[in-house]
């Protein structure tokens, strides 16, 4: 017999709205597996494989990573879990990688979280974060917000328009918006 499809939560936002933060809120309170597009691509360039230069220099520029290669990284982790609910973290950034999800996994996702937040917020808590990532300075960061506001917004408008998006006030403390504002969606999914 064919398998359930999996229950998949696309996290959008931009640079540093909180959504790496958000996701581990939510796997703690409702287990889903929280797959990190960044984190999935900064892996590939510690671990020095054939695309870790390419990517290492893209994501320097705050560029998007070809979507088949991102895209192969999600699916490996896809089929190799044993989850059955996943929260996919900063990806689909493009339309193209949209359609590429769509194309390669076959599946659409079931609910779009998007953490809405003021550049300015963005930024300061992207400059403050300390924790060696290469992208985050203020050129680099410039240019991620740049990306997000050209390619990522398209894809948030098109959820919206299928009526999958769930925009989230990404101001306040980490608490009050997962109590607030991330919680109930996901109870009412339980
Ligand atoms: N923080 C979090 N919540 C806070 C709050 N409510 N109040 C105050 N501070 C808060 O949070 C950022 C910082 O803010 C942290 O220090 C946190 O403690 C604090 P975080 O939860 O990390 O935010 P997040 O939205 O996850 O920010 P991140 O920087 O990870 O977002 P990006 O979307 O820029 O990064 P990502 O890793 O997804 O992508 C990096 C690069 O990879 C992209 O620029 C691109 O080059 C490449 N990429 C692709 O090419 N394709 C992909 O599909 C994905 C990535
Ligand atoms: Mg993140």
């Amino acid at each position: 017999p064919k398998e359930k499809a999996p229950f998949i939560t696309f996290v959008l936002g931009g640079p540093g709205s909180g959504k790496g933060t958000q996701c581990e809120k939510i796997v703690e309170t409702f287990g889903l597996q929280h797959l990190s597009a960044g984190d999935l691509l900064r892996r590939e360039i510690a671990m020095n494989t054939k695309n870790g230069d390419m990517i290492l220099n893209l994501i320097k520029d705050g560029k998007i990573v070809p979507s088949e290669v991102t895209v192969k990284l999600i699916q490996r982790e896809l089929e190799s879990s044993d989850s059955r609910k996943f929260l996919i973290d900063g990806f689909p950034r493009t339309e193209e990688n949209r359609v590429a999800f769509e194309r390669i996994i076959r599946a659409d996702p079931d609910v779009v979280l998007f953490f809405d937040c003021p550049e300015e917020e963005m930024v300061t808590r992207v400059l403050n974060r300390n924790q060696g990532r290469i992208d985050d300075n203020i050129t680099t960061m410039k240019k991620r917000l740049k990306i997000f506001n050209g390619l990522n917004r398209p894809v948030i408008d098109y959820y919206k328009n299928k009526g999958k998006l769930y925009t989230i006030n990404a101001v306040g403390t980490v608490d009050d918006i997962f109590q607030q504002h991330v919680l109930p969606i996901f109870s009412s999914f339980e």
